[in-house]
């Protein structure tokens, strides 16, 4: 059986964009949903809120479903803001910062604040993908080493862009072009993963 089409069991408009990117060159169509099920993400590993998400959107849609969850890992900050990384502004550790303009904006606003005087800048960008085929399932990891920067630098990508630099980079994650980000992103190199997965299952 070929994969032509995964709903995206997301809300989260920088990882739809990534994802019909990066899908796209596979001849993966990606639908978005055309509702948020606001899924209570209790567990404590990524891989598991992935899962939880692509089975919520399984049972609402009955259509193969693909889930991301992703996020910011800082060894300096005990791993935050980890699988808070999202709504890590609003989060307990550290100190909630105010939303004044995005809460992608406050977020970056509190890993500055929180590693001001931090000599161990190494971050790792970290995705889980999980694909629920209802019958079966598959899923996948990727990762993106780096440093957080002292301020934030560039427009492009989304969440913690700015001040996130790749290794062997020059450029932050939002300076590069969205090409340059599916080569280096942790989402690009789960998706990849994912798909030699799924060719050695027959699905592609
Ligand atoms: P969904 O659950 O609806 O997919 P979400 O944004 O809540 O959306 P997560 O719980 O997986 O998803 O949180 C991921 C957060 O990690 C995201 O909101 C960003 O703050 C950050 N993040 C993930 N990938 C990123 C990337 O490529 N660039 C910058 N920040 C990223």
């Amino acid at each position: 059986m070929k994969l032509k089409k995964v709903l995206l069991a997301t809300t989260n408009a920088g990882k739809v964009k990534e994802m019909k990117r990066l899908l796209g060159f596979y001849g993966i169509d990606a639908e978005v949903p055309d509702e948020d099920l606001r899924i209570e993400e209790g567990s404590s590993s990524f891989l598991e809120n992935a899962y939880l998400k692509a089975q919520a959107y399984w049972e609402r849609y009955r259509k193969p479903t693909l889930a991301d969850d992703s996020g910011l890992v800082v060894p300096a900050l005990g791993g935050y803001p980890g699988i808070f990384s999202s709504r890590f502004y609003s989060h307990e550790y550290g100190g909630k910062e105010e939303v004044i303009a995005t809460k992608d904006d406050a977020n970056i606003r509190k890993v500055l604040r929180l590693m001001k005087e931090v000599k161990d800048r190494r971050a790792t960008f970290v995705a889980f993908l999980v694909l629920n085929l209802g019958y079966s399932g598959y899923w996948s990891k990727g990762e993106c080493n780096g440093v957080i920067l002292t301020e934030p630098k560039g427009s492009g990508g989304f969440g913690y862009d700015p001040i996130f630099q790749p290794e062997g980079s020059e450029k932050s994650m939002a300076e590069l072009t969205p090409e340059e980000k599916d080569l280096l992103s942790h989402r690009g190199k789960a998706v990849r993963n994912l798909m030699s997965i799924i060719k050695n299952g027959g699905l592609t």
